[in-house]
């Protein structure tokens, strides 16, 4: 069993539902809950959008393998409605598609996984930008806290 760390985002349609349909889903397919810090709103980071989000972080215990647990919650965001995860940019031959930031339904990104150190091209473990979003942070120092207490 290994605890996992878990961001949750969406800002595009009712994001308080598809934020408890994606905890739903990952209790059922990913491990027990062990707790969920309270949602946050916060104002988009890294690109510009009028729709703000709402951001939580939850503690799953889990005996998916890193690679599995990627599978997983990345079929979870395209079955709540995840689209495409790069943008087409003009180059002089045409266009290329080029990874952005974007508005999205849900978004579930592995943070912690246990102690464990991984660097692959597509899986990245700890979480390589989560030290400098607040909206990452903010939830994270208080499931801690939360955690401390219990
Ligand atoms: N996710 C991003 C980029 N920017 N900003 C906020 N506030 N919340 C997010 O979850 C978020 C973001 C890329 O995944
Ligand atoms: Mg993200
Ligand atoms: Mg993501």
């Amino acid at each position: 069993m290994t605890d996992v760390y878990l961001g949750l985002g969406s800002n595009l349609g009712d994001r308080h539902t598809l934020l408890l349909a994606a905890i739903e889903q990952l209790v059922q397919r990913v491990g027990r809950l062990v707790r969920c810090s309270s949602f946050i709103e916060t104002e988009p980071w890294g690109f510009v959008s009028e729709h703000p989000f709402l951001n939580a972080v939850a503690l799953f215990r889990t005996t998916l393998s890193p690679r599995e647990l990627l599978v997983i919650t990345q079929a979870i965001e395209r079955e709540l409605g995840r689209k495409e995860k790069t943008t087409a940019v003009s180059v002089p031959s045409g266009t290329v598609p080029l990874p952005s930031y974007q508005d999205r339904p849900i978004d579930i990104d592995i943070l912690l996984y246990g102690d464990e150190h991984i660097d692959e091209p597509d899986l990245k473990i700890p979480h390589p930008l989560m030290h400098d979003r607040d909206f990452v942070m903010r939830p994270l120092s208080e499931l801690r806290s939360l955690l401390a207490a219990s």
